[in-house]
């Protein structure tokens, strides 16, 4: 039977975890889970310890030191690649943005597409009015800006609640991707339907985090508009000298 894996990105989010992890499994009591966290010093990791106790298809994956997102979720994939076990992979932040009843209406149509969106930005999708407006302006151009580089028609380039087939992930050379934040998840989704997996995306309401502090940083936001102008050009060099 096909398995699928949640994958959760936490760094000091002891205010979320717990109370996520109960909530996905009382939707889905037989997903799998694996928390990447980064030695969080409000020691989040020691309540998903606590939480394995309960919870056998809960696994915990732990790095030394604090070194992002898009690290964290390698880490993962490249973890669960090597297990074998897994035919489907999700991401899914821990903070509550991506809130758990969607998981299902995400999962539905997982064997048919290799890349299934959570999309703030198709009909029936939206956005926390509680965003600063800066952040709302940054996160729209910030896609329209994807769409009219990359040129592909996914409308939401930078949400992080994504179904993933873990045959294309097998594809990516991970080595490409050694980006942090929001420049992660853009070439993710590029590198995927490069490697031939085909999308769609399916309306989700961004919320608020629940508890605990954002980690966007000035760094993050930079390496989200330069990265885009990188794998166009690192295509166009390949296409052409190649
Ligand atoms: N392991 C790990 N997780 C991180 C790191 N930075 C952010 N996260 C997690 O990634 C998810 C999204 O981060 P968040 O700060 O909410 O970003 P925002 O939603 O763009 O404000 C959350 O689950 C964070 O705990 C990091 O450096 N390491
Ligand atoms: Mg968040």
């Amino acid at each position: 039977m096909a398995k699928t894996i949640i994958v959760i990105p936490t760094y000091n989010e002891k205010e979320n975890i717990s109370l996520l992890l109960k909530e996905i499994f009382k939707i889905l009591p037989e997903i799998h889970i694996l928390v990447v966290d980064d030695t969080s010093p409000d020691r989040t990791g020691e309540q998903v310890k606590k939480l394995q106790e309960k919870h056998p298809n809960l696994f915990l994956l732990t790095n030394s030191k604090k070194s992002g997102l898009g690290n964290a979720y390698i880490e993962g994939f490249k973890k669960i690649i090597k297990d074998n076990e897994f035919d489907f992979a999700v991401m899914m932040d821990a903070d509550f943005s991506h809130q758990p009843e969607y998981l299902p209406r995400l999962l539905s149509e997982k064997e048919k597409y290799g890349l299934i969106i959570g999309s703030r930005y198709v009909k029936g999708g939206g956005l926390t009015s509680q965003w600063e407006f800066w952040r709302k302006i940054l996160s729209r151009g910030a896609n329209l800006y994807c769409r009219i580089i990359l040129r592909k028609k996914i409308k939401d380039w930078t949400g992080g609640f994504n179904c993933i087939q873990i045959r294309f992930l097998k594809k990516i050379n991970f080595e490409q991707l050694k980006f942090s934040g929001y420049a992660f998840i853009i070439s993710l989704k590029y590198l995927l339907i490069k490697a031939g997996a085909e999308h769609k995306e399916v309306p989700i309401f961004f919320k608020e985090r629940r508890g605990g502090e954002s980690k966007i940083s000035n760094g993050i936001i930079r390496e989200g508009i330069f990265t885009p102008l990188k794998l166009i050009f690192k295509k166009y060099f390949t296409e052409t000298i190649s």
